[in-house]
């Protein structure tokens, strides 16, 4: 059998050579998140073990502090990413406030978001979790100093990278420089992300589709028609749609991206904004699926074209394969008129 030798890191440094002018930052900061990603990884793997060794929040039986996940998960991304000279900022899902580069490190033209365990409730009871990032180039001047909100708040527009991890059945890292969607599997033998997915398309014919259907009451009544209508064989002559709900962001739309379909976390009476962050969660994933051939739109506006105002404000969103999200895009519209 031949032996797959793309590996992540080679695969981003061979990227870099179609681009004459690229100094290898990008590249550097993508390769050091993936040895983050190995780190977290192993670690998500061993969260059963804390109900033997000690809860988190608790001393373990080394008499040390087990910590939570998600704060580990956070602590790792930093502590991998603060000292390569290649970022000015960082921001995280964590935290209220920017994350400033320690004074001792140098400062770069990067500008680093991250959401570093999303669907953590589903640590406890071994589901799908992930990390989500994006990265900038920083808009206030690159002169040594640390970079402010205003590098933060960027429209996903202007993402220049972004991608997740899925830590499933396997760990997979998935990202995309804008060239196109490409996934790498976590071999632990050697501990390698290897090319499992190359230039992922998602099917423009969506067969799936993933929103909490315990909210139906609070929806809008565009929404409730739209998803009568995929469940209606007869509206359509194809199958009624299969649902889908993990409840892990990144896991619902790495499963939709490979398969077809949609992931909706709309407004609705409850949450008028819904629960999705635009810069953590929605713009990184909205990249990845528009640079798949998906769409990604809050309910009429692309979510890449929303200009932030808050480094933690939450956006509807309904992405996905292109045939679905125009048609539900059709529905809420015809609700509104
Ligand atoms: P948690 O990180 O609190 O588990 O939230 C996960 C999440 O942000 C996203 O990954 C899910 O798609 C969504 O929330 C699930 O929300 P509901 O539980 O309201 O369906």
């Amino acid at each position: 059998m031949a032996i797959n030798f793309m590996t992540l890191t080679r695969h981003i440094y061979e990227g870099e050579k179609r681009y004459p002018g690229a100094t290898g930052e990008l590249s550097d900061l993508l390769h050091e998140l993936s040895l983050a990603a190995k780190v977290i990884s192993l670690e998500v793997n061993k969260a059963g073990l804390v109900d033997i060794i000690g809860f988190a929040g608790h001393d373990n039986i080394h008499g040390e502090k087990v910590k939570k996940l998600d704060v580990f998960a956070h602590e790792t991304l930093f502590k991998a990413m603060d000292h390569g000279g290649h970022l000015c900022v960082m921001a995280s899902e964590e935290e209220e406030d920017i994350l400033r580069i320690p004074d001792y490190h140098s400062k770069g033209k990067y500008v680093l978001l991250f959401d570093p365990l999303d669907g953590s409730s589903n640590i406890d009871v071994n589901v799908s979790i992930g990390t989500i990032f994006s990265i900038y180039r920083r808009v206030t001047p690159n002169d040594g100093s640390g970079g402010t909100l205003e590098d933060c708040l960027q429209p996903g527009l202007k993402q220049v990278a972004a991608g997740y991890i899925v830590y499933g059945s396997s760990t997979i890292f998935v990202y995309t420089v804008r060239d196109g969607v490409h996934g790498f599997t976590l071999d632990p033998a050697f501990g390698e992300f290897l090319l499992s997915h190359k230039n992922i398309k998602i099917p423009e014919k969506a067969s799936i589709y993933s929103i909490n259907e315990g909210n139906y009451k609070y929806w809008h009544p565009g929404l409730k028609k739209y998803i009568k209508y995929i469940q209606d064989a007869d509206n359509r002559g194809r199958k009624p749609y299969t649902s889908r709900y993990i409840g892990s962001m990144v896991a619902d739309i790495h499963r939709n991206m490979l398969y077809g379909g949609i992931f909706i976390y709309p407004a609705d009476n409850l949450n008028p904004d819904g629960k999705l962050r635009l810069m953590y969660e929605c713009n990184p994933m909205a990249l990845i699926i528009e640079q798949a051939g998906g769409r990604a739109i809050d309910g009429s506006k692309r979510i890449l074209e929303i200009q932030p105002t808050n480094l933690h404000q939450r956006v509807p969103i309904y992405i996905g394969s292109k045939e679905a999200v125009d048609k539900v895009e059709e529905y809420l519209k015809q609700e509104n008129q």
